[in-house]
């Protein structure tokens, strides 16, 4: 497929991408209007995305505002958690990913057995299981429409424990039907009771060979990174910025090959890093020749596109041709594909980088 994408315009592969924060504006102006929500952000394109997307770097308050915003024209609508599925998969197709992971909490999207129901919205009858067969159904159809891969990764939110029981057994439900790995996203900066219910589901997650990454070390400090790596035995941090603030930890990640998904364009709007992106911890990993890949986290609150991080790294980060091949050489090897379909997506990327002689 012809990509748009003019700094690497190559096979790419993706593994951190959150649903939620990958809807298409013109889709949420779509279930806005059928519900019939009479907000003024959804008069046109225009006003909202003036109020769902972030411009500059911002507290979390402000981050979580914007899915207050958008979030209720789509939860509980079947169509609607389908077609964002299946519309996500055609724009990864369009940016020229060959193969992506994306997560998302499937009772963010739910109204119905789901406690407390999200984005002050009324009880319905979408529960999160049939969101995620919904979604499924959405990326598969996108899989065979738009020639790319795509396989999914449930989240359990640091603030909910209650629900990781849940999201642990869908993922054992759905264990490659598209779900292949469990991810624990949210505040970092929580308290500890939250903690067990969590370490919980991903120590039977491990038991069941459902694969795991966390988000750690974004905003949060290296301990949350070494908890992660130690009791929830995660095989991938999501960003990990501050892990480089422990020598002794970092050392002992990169002799473990650990694979960080490193966001460029987000750890600015999150301000989870300094908004010097030559000050950028991902310049130390390169150099250090760590197990790292260039991702997006969310177009839509982030207002930005895959493009804008691969820019952001030839631009402020000293990114070649070269470089870009080995983080997405990397991201393939670290992905959580089954070995037989991982060296298929190797194969792919080898031979479209011109790798093949080596
Ligand atoms: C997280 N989400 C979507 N995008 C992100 C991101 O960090 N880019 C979802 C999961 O897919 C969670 C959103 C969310 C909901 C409620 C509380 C939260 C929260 C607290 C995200 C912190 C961060
Ligand atoms: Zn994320």
């Amino acid at each position: 497929m012809e990509s748009s994408f003019r700094v690497f315009n190559k096979p790419k592969v993706e593994l951190h991408i959150h649903l939620d924060a990958s809807i298409r504006p013109e889709t949420i102006l779509y279930y806005a209007r059928k519900k019939q929500m009479d907000s003024h952000i959804f008069e046109n394109l225009e006003t909202l995305l003036k109020n769902v997307t972030c411009t500059k770097p911002g507290s979390l308050t402000e981050f979580l505002s914007k899915f207050h915003y958008y979030m209720p024209a789509v939860v509980g609508d079947r169509q609607a958690v389908k077609r964002i599925a299946y519309e996500f998969v055609e724009s990864k197709a369009k940016e020229g990913v060959v193969y992506v992971e994306v997560r998302y909490n499937p009772h963010l999207f739910a109204n119905c057995k789901v406690d407390p129901i999200q984005w002050g919205q009324k009880e319905g009858d979408l529960t999160p299981d049939e969101v995620v067969e919904l979604v499924n159904q959405g990326l598969k159809e996108g899989e065979r429409d738009f020639n790319i891969k795509v396989k999914s990764i449930l989240c359990c939110l640091r603030h909910m424990p209650e629900w990781s029981p849940e999201i642990v057994e869908l993922c054992k439900k759905y264990h490659n039907d598209t779900v292949v790995a469990i991810d624990l996203a949210g505040d970092e900066g929580l308290k500890n009771e939250t903690f067990p219910g969590h370490l919980r589901a991903y120590e039977e997650a491990a038991r069941c060979g459902i694969h795991r990454t966390v988000h750690a070390g974004e905003a949060g400090p290296p301990s949350v990174v070494k908890e992660a790596v130690e009791l929830l035995k995660a095989e991938r941090i999501g960003h990990g910025y501050h892990t480089v603030q422990d020598p002794v930890l970092y050392d002992r990640l990169l002799k473990m090959d650990m694979h960080f998904e490193m966001c460029p364009w987000s750890s600015y709007i999150t301000g989870a890093c300094d908004p010097d992106f030559t000050k950028h911890p991902l310049i130390q990993l390169k150099k250090d020749g760590a197990n790292y890949s260039l991702s997006n986290d969310g177009p839509l609150p982030m207002g930005a596109s895959l493009e804008t991080d691969y820019n952001i790294a030839k631009t402020h980060m000293g990114f070649n041709e070269e470089d870009f091949m080995q983080a997405n050489i990397n991201a393939a090897r670290s992905c959580f594909l089954p070995y037989k379909e991982k060296k298929e997506l190797l194969d792919l990327l080898y031979k479209a980088y011109g790798m093949t002689d080596l």
